[in-house]
């Protein structure tokens, strides 16, 4: 069963001649007095079907007319080149069959050219997305997977699967969602965080999960989702300026892969990547302060974590990727290992694109005694940690690592305004459905 020998991408004018077998959507029938067009779409782009009414069989004729806009159809015919067609070919039908007729009016339509609003796009996210530029990001967003992946095994990194459901909050307890596990409760996992350090525990080195993580955040901005895809990494015996480095070398690195092997995609959306230059500049949050100082208005205190004002303002005065490192201990997660000799100062880190931030990550704390400290600073039982803090005591390498967005990766890297455009079917506060 052969139906389809050709993508619309593989065919070129040289290719004159060969009969080929086209299977795709119905973009565009246009009939014309002596000639008809139907423009066959699939994933690599366009094909003009010409149809020459003195010259085709008028079966073929009475097909194309009846097709309804968006109908998945097959084509068989012969290429020739012309070079008044779009990519300089076209192919004359000996047969065209309708494989699914598509109902008619259609939810939105695919061929238009002019923005609808984005709730009526997710809503027929399925026909939304035979749009060519947002079929490309979606492309382009597993290819920077494949680049990170990639880079992954390069450094001889492991990738695991760590569990969704889970017993305990990771990243403190308000943003959980519960849902109930036969007779208990339990919740959907906000970070792989307290698992992948467990692996250190077990002697892993060096691990990397992709996978969803889970936010009950109420809030509905343009880059936060309720369901997320995090890039996450832990690596032992290594320190924080070691994962810095793998960092910024992946997300550099999947610049330059979508720039090298996304050049039709990246066409599709007009856009001229620029690599961005490692070593990424590394900022510490006390000389943050100071360039925030250059901002007219609010008065940000040592200690007080950097609003969406300031982080704006940091970003348009450096213009381009950079690390936030040295943290207050108090605004990072008890898991971040504090500076000996200066322990209201932590080696925590933010990976920030000029927008937002991307990833945090930290040299974490490895000393069992310190951690328990720690999380009751944080107001937080030790008892709810026990299956965690138990890895600890049985010797544990010191270790680092750092999570990932990966939607606000591609959303900056493609230049998208809706973090909820970067994802196939988001979630958010109001969407549960498709
Ligand atoms: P954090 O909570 O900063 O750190 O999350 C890491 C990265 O994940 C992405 N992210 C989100 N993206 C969209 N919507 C959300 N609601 C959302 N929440 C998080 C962001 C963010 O930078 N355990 C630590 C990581 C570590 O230290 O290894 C953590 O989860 O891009």
């Amino acid at each position: 069963l052969i139906l389809r020998t050709h993508y619309s991408g593989d065919i070129t004018p040289e290719k004159a001649g060969i009969e080929v077998t086209l299977a795709g959507w119905a973009h565009e029938i246009r009939d014309l007095g002596g000639i008809a067009f139907l423009v066959l779409r699939d994933r690599e782009g366009f094909a003009q079907i010409t149809l020459l009414k003195k010259r085709v069989d008028p079966k073929v004729l009475e097909t194309v007319r009846s097709i309804s806009r968006e109908s998945v159809v097959q084509v068989r015919g012969t290429v020739k080149a012309e070079p008044k067609a779009p990519r300089g070919f076209e192919v004359l039908p000996s047969d065209v069959k309708i494989l699914s007729a598509a109902e008619a009016p259609l939810p939105l339509d695919p061929t238009e050219k002019v923005d609808c609003e984005l709730d009526t796009r997710l809503d027929a996210r399925f026909m939304d997305i035979r749009r060519p530029c947002i079929l490309a990001g979606f492309e382009i967003e597993s290819a920077v997977l494949r680049s990170l992946r990639e880079c992954f095994y390069k450094n001889g990194i492991t990738e695991v699967f760590t569990p969704k459901i889970v017993a305990a909050a990771t990243e403190g307890g308000t943003d959980l969602f519960p849902i109930s596990y036969f007779e208990r409760e339990a919740f959907l996992n906000q970070s792989p965080q307290l698992y992948k350090q467990m692996l250190m525990g077990a002697g892993m080195d060096k691990v990397f999960e992709i996978g969803p993580i889970f936010r009950a955040e109420e809030h509905d901005t343009r880059r936060h989702l309720n369901e997320a895809i995090s890039i996450d990494v832990e690596i032992s015996f290594a320190d924080d300026k070691d994962v810095m480095e793998l960092l910024e070398g992946a997300v550099s690195g999947a610049y330059k892969y979508v720039s090298e092997n996304c050049t039709r995609q990246l066409g599709v959306l007009g856009l001229d990547l620029q690599v961005p230059k490692v070593p990424f500049r590394r900022i510490t949050y006390t000389e943050a302060l100071e360039l925030a100082k250059g901002r007219p208005g609010v008065e940000m205190k040592w200690g007080d974590d950097l609003d969406r004002e300031t982080e704006k303002f940091l970003g348009e005065t450096i213009g381009e990727h950079y690390f936030l490192t040295d943290w207050p201990s108090s605004i990072k997660p008890y898991y971040t290992l504090p500076y000996e000799d200066k322990p209201e100062v932590c080696r925590g880190f933010d990976l920030m694109h000029p927008r937002m931030e991307l990833a945090s990550g930290a040299q974490r704390v490895h000393d069992y005694k310190l951690l328990v400290e720690r999380i009751k600073e944080k107001c937080l039982d030790p008892a709810g940690f026990e299956f965690y803090l138990k890895a600890f005591r049985y010797g544990m390498p010191s270790h680092s690592g750092w999570g990932l967005g990966l939607s606000r990766l591609v959303m900056t890297m493609l230049n998208l305004e809706n973090i909820r455009d970067a994802v196939i079917f988001p979630r958010d506060r109001r969407r549960l459905v498709p």
